[in-house]
């Protein structure tokens, strides 16, 4: 086995990966849940439902406030990949898992549902990756190594659904995939694969899940995703959910991997907390045992990343109000069809934001028992057991499907006639179950009913025996099958890339989704109506040099006055690394260092933030001493306050004999920062003192350059603090003295 480790600050070498897959071995079978932090401190803060903090991940942006904490929700956090280029996603999850995400979903290639085998190497996908025992070896390979560097087990997922379920569950079982979708009113209802077959390979695929300690999502969130008006199916949202987790039982599932897919069904701007709460309540208290992932809904994203984000929001606050053992993250992806890294991340984020933020909420509030909130949770479930009644009335399931009783928009009992009607004898693989013969022997492990060993010798509890065991305890048994298209596979992708690829990379160019794609997004606003802002936008990426060039989203800001648009193009160049010119970092002295230089001479400034500019925050954060500012070093500072003209500023250094003046400007309309910063300078050069004072300029949007080029000695932006901009005035002084 490779003895390949991930440098904590180097990319990730997919080769390494790739090498010597043959010999992989899982090294754990089944799904993991977070493991619970009771009374866990962190920084300033205590934190009641969070689960074990990570050994390596990045915290949410203003942890530096709080000494970099970065806690951990008690939900698994999912996130769904589907680029269609597996060695570009291994790096994909390597991001989500350092932000918080530990059950990656790898959405399948399109049409592989109706595939009737295994794909096998490498292909490219659309839509997703096409799943094969090489792609799964590989991610499950640099997962192990992205667990061991985030210090908690990451769950890998995929879909055991379609024409070829049990063969993907085997496959699944061997190589250690931890978590599947499995449901067959999937196959049914929305790949119109014949019910029969479907129920029966779902009992096969059920059992190796069993096996396997896989957790098993369903798909009646789909029902939601499909139906005109999606929170009109709620009872048989509940009636799926019914179905799929009694069967899985039987079969051998445990409850307690048992997950049901569950949305909450409404979004805004409907009043959908008033309108998803209560179904929430009420699936929870029919399926208690049961696991909740709550998914987020997706029927309704439209491409606003800011509305899709607050509809995340709102789907979690209803899933800390009632429970999810696993969080989806799905946000902008599905909806608006853009699957890139940034929207992975940014959702991961967004998940872990809401939880850690909502952390302690059900200790300080109750949902009500009485009223609204219990009546209508109690209407949704008589509604669900009047569905189920009515189904087994019409003869069962394959009855009811035929008759069109699912997906129909209308809520139960009112119908209105557009479900989705399947024939039992009909769809994809109809015809295809036939009985088992008498002889027939499967001396095969976690296989579903007889196995027929006995009359050939065999042990019935271990049908393995008779061949000296199966794959699933033999995996040297595997037939490992590298490659078998030619023109179509990883060698030849990651080549075609091969100078953009790390840790050795020459090149770079900004990228999406793959290795050197190229893509940029672009955010612009126009003062004009949505289909001129849109010509316009295309001309102005056009015009910049980007090819491909194709709208993601359209928001007005006024019918007339303004429309954003968002969209994406493809850079034509890459950027030599070499010839890249990077800033060293701040020259900082140390404290001591800085104490001592101004006992030895001590120093005086003044200073203000200046013009019209009532912001203060910034400026005392560079000079307090409780801020960690340039008192702390000895250093005699003057404020004069907020919106100081620079007459003012240069008058009081002349006054006090100051060493030099710091001023600081957020406002920047106008480069008006820009133009007080010329203004304080020539002022100080018509007073004929610019040579003896230092000046310094600091705010938010203050460009080092761009301050030196209007007139002041340094510039300071976001991110400064108190040392830097003392060692500055240090180093100045010293360097005029020795002119
Ligand atoms: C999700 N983003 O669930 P093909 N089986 C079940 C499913 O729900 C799905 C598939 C298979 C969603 C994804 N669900 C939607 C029960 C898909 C997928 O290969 O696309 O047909 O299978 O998180």
């Amino acid at each position: 086995m490779s003895e390949y480790r991930l440098p904590p600050d180097e990319n990730i070498d997919i080769e390494k990966i790739l090498q010597d897959l043959e010999h992989y071995r899982p090294r754990r079978k089944g799904w993991t849940w977070r493991e619970p932090a009771p009374n866990l401190t962190m920084g300033p803060f205590s934190y009641h439902d969070c689960s074990k903090p990570l050994k390596d991940g990045v915290p949410l942006p203003p942890a530096h406030y709080f000494g970099d904490v970065d806690p951990q929700p008690m939900p698994v956090i999912t996130t769904e990949i589907a680029s269609g280029r597996f060695e570009d996603d291994i790096r994909r999850m390597r991001m989500a898992a350092h932000h918080g995400a530990d059950h990656i979903m790898v959405i399948r290639t399109s049409g592989q549902s109706h595939f009737d085998g295994l794909i096998e190497g490498t292909p490219q996908g659309s839509g997703g990756v096409p799943i094969s025992r090489k792609q799964v070896r590989a991610q499950r390979k640099a997962l192990d190594l992205i667990e061991d560097e985030v210090g908690r087990p990451i769950n890998y997922h995929s879909y055991v659904s379609g024409v070829a379920g049990p063969d993907i569950a085997v496959m699944f079982a061997e190589e250690g995939v931890n978590g599947c979708h499995q449901d067959p009113q999937y196959n049914v209802i929305y790949r119109n694969i014949n019910m029969v077959r479907s129920f029966v390979d779902a009992a096969e695929s059920k059992q190796l899940i069993a096996y396997a300690n896989m957790a098993q999502i369903d798909g009646a969130h789909n029902a939601n995703a499909t139906a005109r008006d999606a929170w009109k199916v709620m009872p048989e949202l509940m009636v799926q959910h019914a179905i799929n987790a009694l069967y899985s039982n039987k079969v051998g599932v445990p409850k307690e991997n048992i997950c049901l897919s569950t949305v909450p069904p409404t979004a805004t701007p409907g009043p959908c907390v008033y309108m998803d709460l209560p179904y929430a309540v009420a699936l929870r208290r029919l399926f208690a045992g049961y696991r909740m992932r709550a998914q987020m809904n997706t029927k309704y994203i439209e491409s606003s990343t800011r509305e899709a984000t607050v509809t995340h929001v709102l789907n979690m606050v209803v899933s800390k109000l009632t429970s999810a053992d696993i969080q989806s993250t799905i946000t902008p992806d599905e909806g608006r069809n853009v699957p890139w890294h940034i929207y992975n991340i940014e959702a991961c984020d967004t998940a872990k934001q809401t939880l850690v933020g909502l952390d302690g909420l059900m200790k300080m509030v109750e949902l009500k028992k009485d009223g609204y909130l219990e009546e209508k949770a109690r209407e949704l479930t008589e509604r669900a057991v009047l569905f189920l009644e009515e189904m087994v009335e019409k003869g069962g399931y394959f009855a009811a499907v035929e008759s069109g009783m699912f997906v129909d928009s209308g809520l139960f009992p009112e119908r209105n006639g557009d479900g989705i009607a399947r024939k039992a004898d009909g769809g994809i693989g109809a015809g295809t179950v036939i009985h088992r013969e008498p002889d027939y022997m499967a001396p095969v492990t976690a296989h579903f009913g007889t196995n027929n060993v006995l009359q050939y010798g065999g042990y019935p509890d271990d049908p393995a025996k008779l061949i000296d065991g199966c794959t699933l305890e033999k995996p040297e048994k595997i037939v490992y099958i590298d490659e078998l298209d030619e023109e179509d596979n990883v060698y030849l992708r990651m080549a075609s890339v091969k100078d953009f690829a790390q840790p050795n990379a020459t090149k770079l160019k900004p990228e999406m989704e793959w290795l050197a794609d190229g893509t940029v997004m672009l955010t612009l606003c126009f003062p004009a109506e949505k289909k001129i802002a849109e010509a316009a936008a295309i001309e102005c990426a056009r015009r910049m040099g980007l090819k491909d060039i194709a709208v993601i989203s359209r928001e007005i800001l006024h019918r007339a006055e303004g429309t954003r648009i968002e969209l994406k193009g493809k850079v034509d160049f890459d950027i030599d690394i070499h010839s890249l010119v990077i800033p060293p970092e701040p020259d900082v002295l140390d404290e001591d260092e800085l104490r001592a230089a101004i006992e030895n001479k001590p120093m005086r400034v003044v200073c203000g933030t200046i013009g019209e500019d009532e912001h203060s925050v910034g400026l005392r954060e560079i000079i307090d001493i409780k801020h960690g500012g340039i008192e702390k070093y000895g250093i005699e500072v003057h404020y004069l306050g907020t919106s100081v003209p620079p007459e003012k500023l240069v008058g009081a250094a002349i006054e006090l004999n100051a060493d030099a003046m710091l001023t600081s400007m957020i406002i920047s309309h106008d480069d008006i920062h820009y133009k007080n910063i010329a203004r304080i300078d020539r002022i100080a050069r018509e007073m004929g003192v610019r040579d003896q004072l230092i000046f310094v300029a600091g705010g938010t949007q203050v460009e080092s350059d761009a301050a030196k080029a209007a007139g002041a000695d340094a510039g300071f932006g976001r991110g400064t603090h108190g040392n830097h901009v003392a060692t500055f005035l240090m180093k100045e002084r010293d360097r005029r003295e020795a002119e």
